[in-house]
């Protein structure tokens, strides 16, 4: 448990690096030129690609910390088709020194897949070790100090890869078709279990009831939707990655059953998934947003037992790298609709539209020009019961405030207007979700951290009333709550 003191870890690391030198190859597969520069900024779609990955390994915060160290001193979390001799990709792995193919190697995927396994061994054998000194026993770097000395800006790109992650939101969740939305929690850990707990109407019932005990391992997006149309919310699942594997387990009532693959190839990579009915047939769709400067939408259509052949693009430009995503019938004509968020300052935190035709989505509009600044947190839900989806921001800080616009029909009226003034404080997760089944949708909130409460706080259609505790005990830190 000591920590091992510089001089030796750097002794030890080069007699692994001299133990794992290997013949080189005899031809120089591609150019390893010498990078001109390297990128002052990291790119969104790496440095997600990155914790996903990760985040499938179950990789304690120690290694993924180490992990956004190492990426961003080896190349500012980019993948260099470059670097210094040999050296290639996000990490600079070296091809000749036993890390896999060039061409291997700038796969963010499996170049990630590499130093992750090995940095679990690293911290495993080597307990006392800080995040630093687990990249430096991976990399063998000439520098060796150069991993602590950067935590603080990999720790925000961390964070910031944690909440793309976790963008579009997921849509509320009625298990058991009862009309009443229910709380699930997925623990994509080893277990990968998923644990729902019914509303009553006054509280979430049950503790530790198990739905499924194998679906959505972490770096996933787990989400729900009710697939096949029969009135009960389905588990789905997305695994990004180069698989692009989309899976489903029908619920039955009381579990969520056999799951299935329903699609093989969709929002691979960084890209962003969302589960909605874009074509109003009673059975929700999967939609992925590319959320890259091409900024295409992509929809693959429900049959009922999978969801349809290839993806057709329904949008070429919406919702930037930066904007967070979401799905809604903002026009209360049963098909949902695309909806981003800009996010950016007071000045620039719009919310731009396209609606649903069936079968595609339609020009962007621009139906709010001052909601969700910056790292708030908005959500997308029916809170006044007229039929049309409404948004709610959560500012998730010591404030705790929850503003909402209602939507018109044709845009998202009241700039801020409070309908909440203490509710989602720093590292809890909020939601809407219709908990006592009176078509109007609440307010709930995973406070997770040391007590792991649910708390709801019901819709009047003007406001959200008291927030009272509706379960004790549900959704833990690193849970996936919906
Ligand atoms: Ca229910
Ligand atoms: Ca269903
Ligand atoms: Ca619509
Ligand atoms: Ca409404």
């Amino acid at each position: 448990m000591r920590r091992t003191p510089p001089a030796m870890l750097v002794a030890l690391c080069t007699a692994v690096a001299a133990v794992a030198v290997g013949a080189p190859a005899a031809a120089v597969p591609m150019d390893t030129l010498a990078c001109p520069s390297v990128p002052a900024t990291h790119d969104p779609a790496v440095t997600l690609i990155v914790y996903r990955v990760a985040r499938s390994y179950n990789v304690n915060d120690k290694v993924m910390l180490s992990t956004f160290e190492a990426g961003w001193v080896e190349s500012h979390m980019n993948n260099l088709p470059c670097g210094d001799k040999s050296s290639l990709g996000v990490f600079q792995q070296r091809w000749d020194y036993g890390w896999g193919t060039p061409e291997q190697i700038m796969d963010p995927v499996y170049a990630t897949q590499q130093y992750v396994t090995r940095a679990i061994t690293c911290d495993r054998n080597n307990p006392g070790y800080t995040a630093g000194q687990v990249a430096q026993c991976v990399q063998r770097s000439g520098f060796p100090d150069r991993y602590d000395q950067v935590a603080a800006t990999a720790r925000t790109l961390l964070n910031q890869a944690a909440r793309t992650h976790g963008m579009a939101g997921g849509s509320s969740t009625d298990v058991n078709g009862d009309g009443r939305d229910d709380v699930l929690t997925f623990t994509q850990n080893t277990s990968a279990d998923v644990y729902a707990s019914t509303s009553t109407g006054t509280g979430f019932a049950g503790t530790s009831v198990k739905w499924n005990d194998f679906f959505s391992i972490g770096g996933e997006t787990a989400s729900t939707g009710d697939v096949n149309g029969d009135g009960r919310d389905d588990i789905v699942t997305f695994a990004h990655g180069n698989t692009g594997d989309v899976y489903v387990a029908l619920s039955n009532g009381s579990a969520f059953t056999s799951p299935g693959k329903w699609h093989e190839w969709f929002a691979p990579g960084a890209e962003i998934a969302a589960v909605g009915d874009v074509t109003g047939d009673g059975r929700d769709d999967i939609v992925a947003f590319t959320h890259n400067a091409t900024a295409d939408v992509y929809v693959a259509v429900s049959t009922g037992s999978s969801f349809a052949g290839t993806a057709v693009k329904w949008h070429d430009f919406f919702s930037v790298t930066g904007e967070f995503p979401a799905l809604g019938d903002v026009n209360g004509d049963g098909r949902d609709d695309i909806i981003t968020f800009t996010q950016g300052p007071a000045s620039a935190a719009d919310v731009i539209v396209a609606l649903s035709t069936g079968t595609s989505f339609g020009a962007p509009q621009k139906w709010h020009d001052l909601f969700a600044v910056g790292a708030e947190q908005p959500r997308v839900g029916d809170i006044n019961g007229d039929g049309r989806d409404d948004i709610v921001t959560f500012t998730c800080n010591a404030d705790a405030d929850v503003y909402a616009a209602t939507s018109t029909g044709t845009g998202f009226a009241g700039t801020t207007v409070k309908w909440h003034d203490f509710f989602c404080l720093p590292g809890e997760f909020p939601y809407l979700a219709d908990a006592d089944g009176d078509g109007k949708d609440d307010l709930v909130v995973f406070t997770k951290g040391t007590t792991n409460d649910v708390y709801v706080a019901l819709s009047t259609g003007t406001t959200f009333g008291a927030s009272s505790k509706w379960h004790d005990y549900f959704g833990l830190t690193g849970e996936v709550t919906l």
